[in-house]
């Protein structure tokens, strides 16, 4: 029976020691499940909450093909964003906070009302105040973002940061999601580009398909809450002195500098 507050305990000290896990919990313990690893999940973020944090959403992952296929995870999952990730427009990444940060785009939602479950794409969209284009930083505590679907869950998702573009639009003001452009220059170079489909068909979609995975545990995403629906693209590597800017169709450009 897998350990859960040891597991979260490691994870939280990869955290605050910058030091990755040598090897995913799944490699000893093969019977970690996807049920276990959100209990550790909820130990986890509740340690960012006890020193201070509050949650401010929630993120999808392993939701588009690029990044199931990078990571060789073939399902998604989700985790909490605190308050504590967020970085503010031109504050600089600054690595050493960080293990081996990555930094990838996202269409943003901010939740305007509940949404009852059995969810969809229609009822997230007549829920949603605003959407908006991000930059989440992700940081596996796992040594080389090595894991299995349990471990990454375990660790929330690689959450470790975001940065939330400036221009917030209606859903009805903005071109239909499922065909959003988005395009990621790193170094002024183009690395990848994607239309909002990239993520479960619709990235509205992705909150549905959170908000029915939340009900199925007895949550519900608050109003106010903003949900990162999922890497549209790769995400990009960092290192001192690079620049990363996403930007979306009608949404602007999102920049972080390290
Ligand atoms: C897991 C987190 C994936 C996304 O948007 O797909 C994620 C990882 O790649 O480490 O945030
Ligand atoms: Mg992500």
């Amino acid at each position: 029976m897998p350990d859960v507050a040891a597991i979260a305990g490691a994870l939280d000290r990869a955290v605050l020691e910058r030091t990755p896990l040598p090897a995913p919990f799944t490699d000893a313990e093969p019977d970690l499940g996807t049920e276990t690893a959100y209990l550790v999940q909820d130990l986890l973020v509740a340690k960012r909450l006890e020193r201070g944090a509050r949650v401010v959403g929630a993120k999808l992952g392993l939701t588009s093909r690029a990044k199931q296929e990078r990571m060789n995870v073939d399902q998604p999952l989700y985790g909490w964003l605190t308050s504590d990730m967020v970085l503010q427009a031109n504050e600089p990444v600054v690595l050493d906070r960080f293990l081996h940060v990555r930094a990838e785009p996202e269409i943003g939602f901010l939740i305007g009302r509940p949404i009852a479950a059995p969810a969809t794409a229609a009822t997230v969209l007549a829920a949603t105040d605003a959407v908006f284009g991000a930059i989440e930083l992700i940081d596996s505590r796992y040594d080389a973002f090595k894991f299995r679907h349990p471990d990454v869950i375990a660790d929330n998702a690689s959450s470790a940061g975001l940065v939330l573009g400036g221009v917030l639009k209606s859903p009805r003001d903005v071109v239909d999601l499922k065909l959003m452009g988005c395009v990621l220059r790193h170094d002024g170079k183009v690395v990848a580009t994607a239309a909002g489909s990239a993520v479960l068909g619709h990235p509205a979609e992705s909150v549905a398909w959170l908000v029915n995975q939340l009900a199925a545990r007895g949550r519900t995403l608050e109003p106010g809450a903003i949900v990162l629906s999922g890497a549209l693209t790769d995400a990009v590597p960092l290192a001192a002195g690079q620049t990363v800017v996403a930007e979306f169709d009608g949404l602007g450009a999102v920049e972080i500098h390290c």
